[in-house]
């Protein structure tokens, strides 16, 4: 390899990652393993190119094939998810999140979305986010109780402060959305609707969840997580939305497209449109349940008691370990998890008192039930044995022995 010559300090970082990567378990719900041509695809010539505007309108030469390549990427989108329209070229979720809010809202308008403390995400209304900043955010959460959107409370707060805009979606809630629901809501009071599927959309594009496309205004994603893509985002949104979206991606907020990365989205949306994908995704919900069963089973509280997605967050501080605290013990076991708040955490977001774990990465490593019971029982053991170097030392050895029964790269 020609990098392994020139930069053996980087190539090594890359050596390294991939070891970490192959001997570990990769618990982080928002990440995956992406196939070697989605690999080839991000490292390809387009990383050369210039093509600002959109396809067949852009303001430099020498863009026959990235029009080509981008036709393709819109075109198997839109398949996948039923959409009127797709911009494939936002670098990544918040960007592509701050870009509906441009193309959709006016400064100070307002918008209801999920506190990310009680699962939402940072753009959906965090105050030291644009979003916050530059819009007036009425957060919703979930009720204290069932740990469930209430949505006869999202109704009230609606009809109360009549937002420009509803946004459906999260980064840790482990249940199904009922969007039906919202699009009803936002209706009641002619608000905007905007999903954010960023978590969940590989499990939309293989029906295994709603889709929100033909339902929603407009809906945004992340192409790196559940849909196993290259890092990145797109924007799906009904055709008479189709100028505003295109606007705000470019020239309102961003440059150059990153064709390479495009070009890897290509590639991802053909391989979520095989039949397999149908099969991956579900296999991602029966791990996620399996898992949860198994942890609650060795009398561990969840957040809402279970999961119906890839997700789950688990109350760590009632068994009286901190999150950050199991994030570190798990990190030198070989298992990759973050800390999460969970809801009406009483502790802060850099110690909160839980952990999120998932089952994409796993589950493309061809992991199945067996084995998420047995991950559960290790994260179990090193969480009650956390400051016993030995232990871990022992879990982090038996996790990369599995590991090496389901090699991926
Ligand atoms: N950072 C992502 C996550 O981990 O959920 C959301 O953007």
């Amino acid at each position: 390899m020609y990098i392994e010559k020139f930069d053996p300090e980087i190539a090594q970082t890359i050596e390294n990652e991939k070891k970490r990567q192959m001997d570990g378990l990769e618990l982080i719900p928002s990440e995956n393993y992406v196939s070697k041509a989605v690999m080839e695809a991000v490292g390809s010539v387009f990383t050369n190119k210039y093509s600002e505007g959109v396809p067949h309108k852009r303001y430099y030469g020498g863009n026959e094939f990235v029009d080509t390549m981008e036709d393709i990427a819109v075109a198997r989108a839109k398949q996948l998810f039923s959409a009127e329209h797709v911009n494939v070229q936002p670098y990544s979720g918040s960007p592509a999140n701050f870009a509906v809010y441009y193309a959709l809202l006016e400064l100070g308008d307002k918008v209801l979305g999920m506190n990310l403390s009680m699962g939402g995400h940072l753009t959906h209304g965090h105050p030291l986010n644009f979003s916050g900043r530059f819009y007036k955010i009425i957060p919703y959460g979930v009720d204290k109780e069932t740990e469930l959107i209430d949505y006869d409370e999202v109704r009230k707060l609606a009809l109360q402060e009549k937002p420009k805009m509803l946004l459906a979606g999260f980064s840790a809630y482990p249940r199904a959305l009922d969007f039906k629901a919202f699009k009803e809501i936002a209706d009641e009071v002619g608000a905007f609707t905007f999903a954010d599927i960023a978590h969940i959309a590989g499990l939309c594009a293989a029906g295994v969840h709603e889709n929100p496309v033909p339902l929603f205004d407009v809906v945004s994603t992340t192409t790196h997580k559940t849909l196993r893509g290259p890092r990145g985002a797109m924007i799906m949104c009904k055709e008479k939305f189709a100028k505003q979206i295109d606007k705000a991606v470019f020239p309102g907020l961003q440059g150059g497209p990153h064709d390479h990365v495009n070009a890897a989205k290509a590639v991802a949306f053909k391989e979520a449109l095989q039949p397999e994908f149908k099969i991956y995704a579900r296999q991602i919900i029966k791990n996620a349940k399996a898992m949860a069963e198994e942890l609650m089973g060795l009398g561990y509280k969840l957040v809402s008691n279970g999961t119906d997605n890839h997700l789950m967050l688990v109350d760590v501080w009632k068994m009286g370990i901190t999150g950050k605290e199991a994030e570190i013990a798990l990190d030198e076991s070989g298992i990759y998890c973050n800390k999460n708040m969970i809801p009406y955490d009483t502790r802060q977001p850099l110690d909160p008192s839980g952990i999120r774990l998932g089952t994409p990465a796993i589950t493309s490593r061809g992991m199945k039930e067996s084995e998420m019971k047995q991950i559960a029982n290790w994260v179990d053991k090193v969480l009650k044995n956390k400051n016993d170097a030995q232990i871990k030392k022992k879990v982090r050895e038996e996790v990369k022995a599995m590991c090496q029964n389901f090699i991926i790269y």
